[in-house]
């Protein structure tokens, strides 16, 4: 359908007005919901994602048009029951502790978000018990985890070790990113994966999710 081409292409602009327009005039015109999903908004952000790895897109037009989707997400969810809704996985994420950037965070949230995950984020100075009890209570088929100083990098071990000490590794898959991070740091302490950008880390919770 041509209103599809023409939704992905307005969230590949970040085009939040023209989106939400067209999210409602195909609502009104009985359009099926999980299709404006699937068929408009879906398609669009993955050119962004792959747009974004390759650098042809930077982070505020990515930040615009994971906005854009938002508005018509946001539009068509009360016209899905909460079981239908496509969903890839739920991602419980946060920035470890000591550490308040959150910036990569959110945009990392934005995309998963845009992929279909479902986000529970912690926030920021988030110890190693709190993730384990976060584990616990949300029962996320990923753990992610932020750092952005040298010095905090570390609490992603002790956060690691401290599910296995509560005997929740095997229960889900642990990713993490942040600038000093490393894809040999990710091996040295045990985590399943690292992702440099908010693209690759969809990439990745989709692959680790996929079984
Ligand atoms: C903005 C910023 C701040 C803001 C943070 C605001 C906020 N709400 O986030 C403020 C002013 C609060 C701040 C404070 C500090 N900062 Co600061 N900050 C930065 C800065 C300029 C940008 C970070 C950023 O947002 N980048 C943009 C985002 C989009 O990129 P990103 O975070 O890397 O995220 C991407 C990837 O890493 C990845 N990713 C991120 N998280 C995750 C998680 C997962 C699971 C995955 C898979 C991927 C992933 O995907 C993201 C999107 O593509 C950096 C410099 C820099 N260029 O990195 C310094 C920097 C990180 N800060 C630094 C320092 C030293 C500090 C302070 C200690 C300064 C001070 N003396 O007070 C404090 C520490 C406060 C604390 N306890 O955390 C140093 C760190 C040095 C080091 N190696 O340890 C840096 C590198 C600056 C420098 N060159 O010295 N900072």
């Amino acid at each position: 359908m041509a209103e599809f081409n023409k939704m992905s292409e307005m969230v590949i602009a970040g085009d939040f007005a023209g989106v939400k327009a067209l999210t409602q005039k195909m609502i009104d015109d009985q359009v099926d919901p999980i299709s404006i999903i699937n068929d408009g908004l879906m398609p669009g952000m993955n050119v962004v994602g792959v747009r974004f790895k390759a650098g042809d897109m930077f982070v505020p037009e990515v930040m615009m048009s994971a906005k854009a989707m938002a508005a018509g997400i946001e539009l068509v969810k009360p016209l899905i029951a909460e079981s239908n809704m496509p969903t890839a996985g739920k991602v419980l994420v946060g920035t470890v502790k000591g550490d308040l950037h959150d910036i990569g965070k959110k945009l990392v949230n934005m995309m998963l978000e845009s992929a279909g995950f479902q986000i529970i984020d912690l926030g920021v100075d988030i110890a190693p018990a709190k993730f384990v009890e976060a584990v616990k209570e949300h029962k996320p088929d990923v753990v992610g985890m932020s750092a952005l100083l040298t010095t905090t990098m570390l609490s992603m071990k002790d956060t690691i070790d401290a599910l296995k000490e509560e005997g929740l590794r095997d229960r889900v898959k642990v990713i993490i990113g942040g600038a000093p991070v490393t894809q040999s740091f990710a091996e040295q302490i045990g985590a399943d994966g690292y992702a440099p950008d908010a693209a690759a880390a969809t990439d990745l919770c989709k692959q680790l999710t996929a079984n």
